[in-house]
């Protein structure tokens, strides 16, 4: 029973030591618990408990019922102060987790209470990121501005201006254009011109496409511009309802997948782990990038993520290393911090493998 044990305690050692890249995570839905007691004691008035942050064990909501915890989450989050101590902490669970480098991703949000504004927001974000260096963590931490595609055309293209603007001035932090929010609200055919608009001014785009089925037609048209990544892409392919044309385009293509397993299984978009179209992609040798997506919401780490896909899926611990080295390529960090990370995992590979 005690070796069984200590083995176990060596698979966690493997994924918590194995240097990770983190490309596909939403900072209020990365909140820890740890952070979410702090926020609820300096708001007692707001009533909120923990339970309603996040989606525990055996858990599972609808992808609805999802995004109400995100709404919860926001209504504790919404001071300057609140989103650095939210975004620091953040960063420095990533970082204990192994995580080298990470993409964050956050929608600008403004509040006339505190004095919030979209653009004290990312100004926020984007000074945690600089304290975190300054702290001397072992992260490279870059930063993705989020659409939020509820807000539709008028809101999008603001948020890429700003997006533009901070490219430009934030010394390489901003690297690109993120698509999210509640795939059933909203079409992409609006937020085309916005998206293009991005695209043209440098910024790299990592869009939700096919989160829930049905959306065929869409992710059609946001293929066209077409994406640099693709966040879950879950009815993409044939055998659950999507098609053969978009499976071709993101293969001409090469896009890398963004794949969150817990996350899709929580949100019930993907029925079981063994399900999940992480398989599809892989045995095509498509680039896949395990994230966590939301690791507050959905209680998981991207030590996790990878240990679930392994036993999931029955990869060894040398195709495991593969999976996580090949994410580098996949970020949209500047060549030459490709390189010295590329150099990192040479240098941290296990003598066993
Ligand atoms: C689509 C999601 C998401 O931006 O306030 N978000 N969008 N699908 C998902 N799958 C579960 N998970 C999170 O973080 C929370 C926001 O990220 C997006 C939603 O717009 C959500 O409101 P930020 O930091």
């Amino acid at each position: 029973h005690d070796s069984r044990k200590e083995m176990a305690q060596d698979v966690q050692t493997f994924y918590r030591e194995l240097p990770k890249v983190e490309l596909h995570a939403h900072l209020n839905g990365s909140v820890s618990s740890a952070t979410v007691e702090k926020l609820v004691a300096s708001k007692p008035h707001l009533n909120i408990h923990q339970n309603m942050t996040a989606i525990r064990g055996g858990q599972r909501r609808t992808l609805d019922e999802c995004f109400q915890v995100f709404k919860v989450i926001h209504q504790l989050v919404d001071s300057e102060e609140d989103v650095m101590m939210v975004a620091k902490d953040v960063i420095q669970e990533f970082a204990a987790d192994g995580v080298k480098y990470l993409e964050l991703r956050s929608t600008p949000r403004e509040d006339g209470k505190t004095g919030l504004t979209k653009r004290s927001y990312v100004q926020t974000i984007l000074e945690a990121i600089n304290q975190c260096k300054e702290d001397g963590l072992d992260i490279d931490v870059r930063f993705l501005v989020a659409v939020d595609r509820r807000n539709g055309p008028e809101v999008a293209m603001e948020t890429v201006k700003m997006a533009e603007d901070f490219m430009l001035s934030s010394d390489g932090a901003v690297v690109g254009l993120d698509l999210s929010g509640d795939p059933t609200v909203g079409h992409g055919k609006d937020l085309l011109l916005a998206l293009q608009k991005a695209k043209n001014a440098g910024l790299k785009l990592a869009l939700h496409m096919s989160e829930v089925p049905s959306q065929n037609e869409e992710s059609e048209l946001l293929l066209s511009l077409p994406p640099d990544r693709i966040g879950h892409g879950t009815f993409l392919h044939p055998e659950v309802g999507g098609a053969d044309s978009l499976v071709e385009k993101v293969r001409k293509n090469n896009i890398p997948l963004e794949l969150c397993l817990t996350s899709n299984v929580k949100g019930q978009t993907v029925p079981s782990y063994d399900k999940h179209h992480f398989l599809y992609w892989y045995q095509l040798g498509h680039p896949c990038v395990i994230c966590t997506d939301d690791k507050g919401v959905f209680c998981t780490d991207l030590s996790q993520e990878y240990q679930l896909a392994a036993s999931t899926f029955g990869l060894s611990n040398e195709a495991v290393w593969t999976l996580s080295q090949r994410a580098i390529a996949c970020s949209f960090a500047p060549q030459d911090i490709k390189n010295q990370l590329e150099q990192k995992w040479t240098k941290l590979r296990p003598q066993i493998l």
